[in-house]
């Protein structure tokens, strides 16, 4: 198993669009196992292949308190919406420490596949539905500060940017103190 490592806003690579997966072979698991050791160490409670610059199909997801039920959707689809929506405080692992109201739908039937390929339904509401309808987003190349005002997606955008420059210097003086 590995880290991968996760994309930030706004690089341009999140805005790619997934293909389905049609191979599922014995890469798949092992995609799904890093994917979801990427996300429980983040710590986080979903990650879709995009965030780790993979453009297929694939989510992780584990809203649950123990960490211990993990959900895999390959290929998803939402068969039906509810017409009630609700705001939630959404928050993303490729966009750290921005968190802002968006809303969706509270209730979502979804049809996906799982690592061996067989499919299944299942309805989500809660935290799940809020969820993996973000999680989708990311394969359509979507990013849950695109459904805030340019205004604040403009702020985002350059605080972001302004930590990675950040980062970057932090990087360059750890290798130059290594020389
Ligand atoms: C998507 O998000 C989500 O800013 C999953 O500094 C979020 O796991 C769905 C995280 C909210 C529904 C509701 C974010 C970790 C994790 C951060 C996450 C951060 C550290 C976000
Ligand atoms: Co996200």
């Amino acid at each position: 198993m590995a880290i991968l490592k996760i994309l930030r806003y706004p690089d341009p690579r999140l805005h790619k669009v997934a293909k389905p997966v049609t191979v599922f072979d014995e890469r798949l698991p092992r995609l799904v196992a890093d994917m979801a050791e990427t996300m429980y160490k983040a710590p986080g409670i979903g990650l879709a292949a995009t965030q780790v610059d993979v453009h297929e199909r694939v989510i992780v997801i584990d809203t649950s308190e123990t960490n211990d039920q993990l959900q895999v959707f390959i290929n998803p689809e939402i068969l039906w919406a509810s017409a009630d929506k609700a705001v939630y405080e959404e928050g993303c692992l490729s966009v750290p420490g921005i968190y802002d109201g968006v809303e969706r739908p509270t209730q979502v039937r979804v049809r996906a596949q799982d690592v061996h390929g067989a499919f299944f339904e299942i309805d989500c509401d809660g935290l799940l539905a809020v969820c993996i309808q973000h999680e989708m987003d990311h394969l359509m190349g979507k990013v849950f500060v695109e459904y805030l005002s340019p205004l604040k997606r403009n702020r985002i955008k350059q605080k972001l940017l302004k930590e990675e420059r950040g980062l970057e210097r932090e990087a360059s003086a750890r290798a130059a103190a290594r020389r």
